[in-house]
């Protein structure tokens, strides 16, 4: 097997790459990192410093791919399958990037800021920063509402790169900051893209670990429970 993913089953950027696997069949080796394991994390952070998860490692080509984007790419220009993730025009390309950026700077960044502080210690809370990522995430609810009443997927009609991004990002956010309930093309566009097969594939394997999660209390039933979305 050439391709090993060094991730964790509930790690939302993990589930953006798996999600992008998935889609295409793309063969690939799991390798779990338990970053609560000094020895495990020491051993992961010779591969990438940062220690940020996901990283894919090609031992066909000896290369190490950290970053998440950066990973979708390379898989789809050394490993392409059916379902391009990245269009081929430029134009539309750099929409696809836009709105990858979107959903892991400005939703999945902000959910990480509120998860991350609902674990520390009181002493060392940071509610103003939980406040402003907390508006981040109702700004880019506002943001993407009108979009997504134009477009099946992110940005078309073509499931993309962004899409991958939208998937964990939203799964998540909706948790810890539930869509409004006027946002309707926001909450159906969340549930084209649970419905996916890749997506669902991703959800089932996270579930075993979803009592880890700092707000699992939040946590819709039917996401707990599994089965049809
Ligand atoms: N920009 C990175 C973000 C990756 C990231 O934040 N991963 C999280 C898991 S969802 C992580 O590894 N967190 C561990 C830590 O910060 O210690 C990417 O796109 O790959």
């Amino acid at each position: 097997m050439s391709l090993t993913l060094y991730q964790h089953p509930l790690a939302s950027f993990c589930h953006k790459v798996l999600i992008a696997l998935y889609e295409n069949g793309t063969a690939f080796e799991s390798h779990l990192v338990d970053l609560g394991d000094p020895d495990a994390r020491a051993g992961f952070c010779e591969l990438w410093p940062l220690g940020k998860m996901p990283v894919l490692h090609d031992h066909a080509r000896g290369r190490t791919v950290p970053e998440t984007t950066v990973v979708i790419e390379y898989l789809q220009q050394h490993y392409p399958g059916a379902r391009p993730l990245l269009p081929h025009d430029q134009d539309e390309c750099l929409d696809v990037r836009l709105w990858d950026r979107f959903f892991d700077l400005y939703v999945q960044a902000p959910v990480q800021k509120i998860v991350i502080d609902r674990i520390r210690p009181p002493a060392s809370r940071d509610p103003h920063g939980v406040a402003e990522a907390r508006a981040t995430l109702a700004t880019a609810y506002d943001m993407l509402e009108p979009r997504l009443g134009e477009r099946r997927w992110a940005c078309g009609e073509d499931f993309s790169l962004a899409d991958c991004a939208a998937a964990p990002a939203l799964f998540y956010a909706g948790i810890v900051a539930p869509f409004p309930p006027g946002h309707t093309h926001l909450a159906a566009y969340f549930e084209r893209l649970v419905a996916r097969p890749s997506v669902q594939r991703t959800l089932a394997e996270a579930r075993p670990y979803f009592s880890m999660f700092p707000f699992v209390d939040a946590m819709p039933e039917r996401f707990l429970r599994g089965g049809a979305p």
